[in-house]
Order: structure tokens, then sequence, then C-alpha cells
């Protein structure tokens, strides 16, 4: 069936629990459920790539930023919901807050080197150690090997037996007897010509966020670069909905200042380093610009500037031609020497490069190629292309149910935490909606939560028998469809990336790309978008989807390629339809109606929910009333 790649080997799994993806929540989940299931209960780990260094955390991180210590979980509700401007989900960080913590114990307890201050150096965090905090809610570490650590742990407790890898999930199956529940999943080995079928009681979704669906600052000569992983393809939003499951705040997105062109996070050096950021002119934007901010009161009073208004700032001084915007490393690190010796001097010059080395090695390397220095030079920053994710400081994903014991509303809660609105199957980390800030602890907790609530779903339905809707042969062949494209006709023109019969998914990529870059408020249009422009989008976007039949794939790597762009074309437009839906300028600084350039409390401190209806093949959006379980202070 697949041209000379010959039919592939079908192997069929049953298992209680499929955790697909091998990321932060995955490993926390993987580590939680083991804890609570005894023999009775098999849990499998799919991951489409190694667990030692797959998802965000591959290269590494140097700071935890989600740890509370001595904070309450209310006062990190404040924060999360003052950062997302007003829209998140109390119950869901609260259940996060109470539960972050432990997680770091045992990052700590497996390996994970964490600074201390001096006066509790070598004790651990659990024995009162003191983290060396560069922020209220953010830790410092030796993260390095981050991943590494994180994934033994998960490893060990599985057992390798049961991990998967190097297997692209590309969708789920439903149940034919029992109507939106979930049963099984499909997916591609990426080094041998095998097709898995998954039968499964539960299953856990976390593939984390969506990257590269706009065109990325850097093209061409820079292709590749982009500050969150390039292999986060979506893969999480586009397969739940692919098979009905509730969306939420997919018109959230995240858009990251990080240093030009390497990427580089600036948390460090703004909060550790103290460091200002500024116009071409040396002067600092927030403040400068912080009566413009008032337009989106009251979050403009917020303890600590929302993420998308300090971009709001910074933003208007770049249209006003005061670029470029720099991050002042000579200053901030010059006022930290004033009171250090020679040799601590050293230290923090060391430490600088750290930050970089550990977590995002691009931007040392652009340093380095560059001739910067951070105690000489100044870096530039930029405001990246947009991401959708719901764990760092975005909070686009899937509606869940939350824990009982919160004081929600009932339509927040359908018996088991963490599971969305299709029956068995769950979600945690990127994967979770209305509820940003959990970053690589937060993560890891929540797929400790939702862990925990499969072993529990699973004993409550240990009579189900899976029984998955569709055709398996239909399905191979529409998986292995690519390949066949390629082989019918490769012959056809001299050159095989030019053939009017197939579409190579590179060049799928930077059609989507585009769309959502010149209609969907990507960079070239510095983020704004209208009615009238989104209708256009929406257009072109559905033709992709037509388009996306004629994929190409000419090996197993490039066949993970035509579906990770397939599972970008249905993040996208969910994307999209959301900011279509939405008729307000929520997060100026990360998107702009310029149609509805206000914020709108009265008609819109709601969430915005989506269902694709897999029946009818129809998108169907409405509006969730938002309530605050904790109460909330600004100014
Ligand atoms: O500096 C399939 N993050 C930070 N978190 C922190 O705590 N501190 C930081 O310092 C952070 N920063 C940061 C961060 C990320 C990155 C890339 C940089 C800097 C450069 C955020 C966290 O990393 C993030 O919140 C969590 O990792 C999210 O966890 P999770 O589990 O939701 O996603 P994942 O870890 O990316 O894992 C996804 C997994 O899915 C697999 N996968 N498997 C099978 N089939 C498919 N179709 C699949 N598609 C994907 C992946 O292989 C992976 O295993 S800073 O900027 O603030
Ligand atoms: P980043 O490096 O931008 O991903 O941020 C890392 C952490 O620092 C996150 O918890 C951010 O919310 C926080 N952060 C980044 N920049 C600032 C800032 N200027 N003020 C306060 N917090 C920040």
């Amino acid at each position: 069936m697949a041209g000379t790649f010959g039919d592939p080997e079908i192997i069929d799994i049953e298992t209680d629990i499929l955790i697909v993806g091998g990321g932060m929540a995955a490993c926390g989940a993987a580590f939680e459920a083991k804890r609570w299931a005894g023999d009775d209960v098999k849990i499998t780990l799919v991951d489409k790539a190694a667990m030692d260094r797959s998802g965000a955390v591959a290269m590494g991180l140097s700071a935890i930023n989600t740890y509370l210590g001595d904070r309450s979980p209310e006062d990190y509700c404040r924060m999360v919901s003052a950062d997302l401007m007003g829209i998140t989900r109390d119950d869901l960080v609260f259940d996060v807050g109470r539960h972050v913590d432990d997680s770091v114990h045992l990052f700590e307890e497996w390996g994970l080197p964490i600074w201390k201050d001096k006066e509790t150096e070598g004790v651990p965090l659990k024995d009162g150690g003191k983290p060396v905090r560069s922020g209220k809610w953010q830790i410092m570490i030796n993260g390095e090997g981050y991943k590494t650590i994180v994934a033994e742990a998960a490893k060990k407790a599985l057992g390798i037996e049961n991990i998967m890898e190097r297997v692209f999930i590309v969708k789920y199956l439903l149940d034919t007897n029992e109507d939106n529940r979930i049963a099984g999943a499909v997916g591609f080995s990426v080094r041998e010509h095998k097709l898995f079928v998954f039968k499964a009681n539960a299953i856990l979704n976390v593939a984390g966020g969506c990257v590269n669906i706009f065109r990325p600052r850097s093209v061409g000569e820079g292709n590749g670069r982009t500050w969150y992983p390039v292999w986060n393809a979506g893969s999480t939003y586009a397969m739940a909905a692919e098979v009905g499951a509730e969306l939420t705040m997919m018109e959230n997105r995240f858009v990251p200042a990080r240093f030009k062109d390497g990427y580089g996070p600036v948390g460090a050096w703004f909060l550790l380093f103290k460091s200002k950021a500024t116009n071409g002119y040396g002067e600092d934007y927030t403040v400068k610009n912080a009566d413009m901010l008032a337009d989106f009161a009251p979050y403009d009073k917020a303890a600590v500037i929302p993420t998308c208004l300090r971009n709001h700032a910074m933003l208007k001084e770049m249209k006003d031609g005061n670029g470029p915007i720099f991050m002042d490393t000579p200053t901030a690190m010059a006022k930290l020497a004033e009171s250090m010796t020679p040799k601590e001097i050293k230290h923090l010059e060391a430490e600088a490069w750290e930050d970089f080395l550990d977590m995002c090695i691009g931007q040392a390397g652009h340093w380095a190629g560059m001739n910067i220095r951070p105690e000489e030079t100044k870096s530039e920053l930029m405001p990246t292309e947009p991401y959708l994710l719901g764990s760092h400081s975005g909070c686009c994903g899937i509606w869940v149910s939350g824990p009982s014991d919160l004081g929600a509303p009932d339509t927040w809660n359908w018996g088991y935490n963490r599971m969305t609105t299709v029956k068995g199957l769950f979600t945690a980390g990127d994967g979770v909606g209305a509820s940003g800030h959990k970053f690589s602890s937060g993560s890891h907790a929540e797929g400790r939560i939702a862990g925990k609530n499969m072993v529990r779903f699973v004993r409550d339905h240990k009579d189900f028998s899976p029984s998955l809707k569709g055709d398996i042969k239909e399905i191979a062949e529409e998986i292995y469809l690519p390949v066949r494209n390629y082989f019918e006709h490769k012959d056809k023109t001299t050159a095989e990336d030019i053939n009017p019969f197939y579409i190579t998914p590179k060049m799928f990529q930077m059609r989507l790309q585009k769309y959502m870059d010149e209609y969907v408020a990507g960079c070239s249009t510095y983020y704004q978008t209208n009615a009238m422009m989104l209708e256009i989008g929406l257009h072109h976007v559905q033709m992709l989807q037509e388009d996306s039949k004629h994929l190409r794939a000419k090996d197993l790597h490039e066949l993970m390629r035509a579906w990770e762009n397939y599972h970008r074309m249905w993040a996208a437009e969910a994307h999209l339809r959301h900011i279509q839906f939405r008729e307000e300028t929520r997060y100026p600084g990360f998107f702009y109606r310029t149609d509805f350039p206000k914020l709108d409390e009265e008609n819109w401190k709601c969430f915005v929910n989506s269902r694709f209806n897999p029946e009818t093949r129809e998108w169907e959006l409405k509006k969730v009333p938002h309530v605050d379980l904790v109460e909330k202070h600004y100014g």
C-alpha cells in the first residue's frame, strides 16, 4: 500500500493507561500513577522522541519558575490571574500550587542541584534549605541535566519494557459502543516500518504546546531556531480537538521578549541580575509608557506588570521608531559588582553564561559568535513569533474537570481531576487551558495529579472493553498516504522536491506560517488583525486542509514531519477561530484586534470554549462564565 515501502507491520497493544508524550507532565504522571497502581493496572508510555532529552526541557533549564516555599496557593492564584489578564481557573491553579513544591523536592532527591543561600548550603529544600530565589516564584538550579534526571525517575517507576520511544501518535480513536468515550490511539515508529494500534481504558494526552505555526523571526539563515521547542507541534490540541474534546482560551498565545536571534530567556536577567530593558535611547519603556497601560486597568495595577502589558509598552517604542530594544547587561553587572570581590565578579560573569549554557545553548553560541561579553556589551531584545502553550506565560489548552474540594462551580467538575470532556481522555502541562504559569515543576505536578486520577478512573471502569471506531486498514492507508504520494509521483519531475502532485512538509509548514503571520496577527503586522483579515486567513487555512491530502513523505522521518504539520494546522485553525470569536483586545502585546482595540470587561471577562464536532465536522464556539474563587486585589 505505501509505495515501495510495502505494508507496515501492524502491532496491537492493549493497556489500561496510555501516556502520550514523554515530557515533564508525562514523567510526573508515570511516576505518580505507578505509585497508586498495583500490578493490576498496566501503564504504557509512548514518546515520539527519547525521554532523556525530549520536550521543552530537552536542553535543560537554569531556573524552576514555580516553587511556592513560604507563599500560599491563594497568592499564586492571584499572580497567575493578574498575569493572564483576569481569566484563569483558580481551582486548577490552586491545585498545582498546593502540590508543586512536592515535585521540586523530588527533583532534588533525584539529584537535581538547587542553589541554596550561604547559610543553608547543602541542606535539602524539604529539610529547611533556603533556595536562591531569582524572583518571588522562581528558584535557581544547575539544570543542564534536569530532563535526564526527571526522565530517569519516570523510567525507573514504569519499567523500560513499558516505554516506547520514537513512536509518533497521529490520532486518538473513540469507542464504537459508548458515545464520547476514548478507546485508543494509533501511531507509527519513526525508525521501523511499524504501525502501533493501542487500546486503552484511559489516555493521558501530554504532547506539549505548539511551535512554528507562525512564520518565525529566524527564517532561511536561522530556520529551526525558536524559543519554545520546534518539536512541540500542537499534537496535544489537534488530537484532542479531532475527537471532540472541548478547548478553552485557544485565543491566548505567548509572545515572549527574548534575546534577539539566540532566543535566550530574559527571566534571570530581569529578576536575578536586576537588569533593565530600554529603548534605543536608554529609556525604560515600562516607566515611560506607564500611563498608556492604564487603558488595560485593573491589570496595569498588578503587583507585577502582566507579561503582555510589558510587551505592549515595548512594541510602542518599536512602532514609534525608538528601537532597538536593549537588555542593559553591562549596567546591571556593574551595579552588582560594586559590592563584590574580584573572585565574586568572575563568578558573576560565569553565572551570566551558565544561565544560557544550562537552558538555551544557542544564545551562548550567539554571544560567542558575535564577540558579546555581557559585562561590556548590551544585547538586543525582540518580541518573538507567537507560541501556543498552557504551562508557561500563556493559557490556551483543553477544558478539564478540576478538583472537587475547592468550591468551584459544578460545571468545572465532572468526576475525575484533569479529565477532558471526552470520557477517559486526560491532559496536563501544556495541555490544560486557563491555568498558565505552571512551568516545568507545575507541569510535572499536574501530570502527577492526572496520573493518580487515571488510576482511579481505570479501577472504576474495570469492565470497559475498548472497541475502536474506524477501520484500522483504512487508518493505516491514511497515515501512510504521504509515502504513497511520494512513490507514486516522484519520477514525474527531475527535481523531486518540485512536483505538482505533492507538497513537501516543509513547504506546507511555510504556507501555514505565511497565512498565520500575515492574517492572524504575526510579527509582520505587529501582532495586529481584524475580522476581515481573519476571514481571509481562515479561508487559506481551509484550503491548506484540502491540500493536506497531498503531503508527501520520502521516508519515516518526513512522515513524522508531515503529521506534525497536520497537527500544527489544526492548532492554528483553533487559535484563529478563537481570536475571531473574542471581540476585544484582552492581551495587548500578544495580539491586537484592531477592530476591537479595547479591553471589554463587561462583555468578555469570560472563557471562550470551542468544540469540533467529530460527527458534523463543524466547530462550535461559546462564552463560558468566569468566576474568581480567590479574591483578587489590584493596586
Ligand atoms: O527560562 C509526542 N520552561 C521553563 N520552565 C521552568 O520551570 N523554568 C524555566 O526557566 C522555563 N523556561 C523555559 C522553558 C521551556 C523552554 C523550551 C525554554 C525555557 C527554552 C517551560 C517548561 O519547560 C514547560 O512548561 C514544560 O516542559 C511543559 O511540560 P509538558 O509535559 O506539557 O510538555 P513537554 O515537556 O514539551 O513534553 C512534550 C512531550 O510530548 C512528546 N510528543 N509523543 C508522541 N506522539 C506525538 N504526536 C508527540 N508530540 C509530542 C515530546 O517528545 C515530549 O516528550 S524560561 O523561558 O522561563
Ligand atoms: P522568562 O525568562 O521570560 O521565560 O521568564 C522566567 C520567569 O520570570 C517567569 O516566571 C516570568 O513570569 C518571570 N519574568 C520574566 N521577566 C519578568 C519581569 N520583567 N518582571 C517580573 N517577572 C518576570
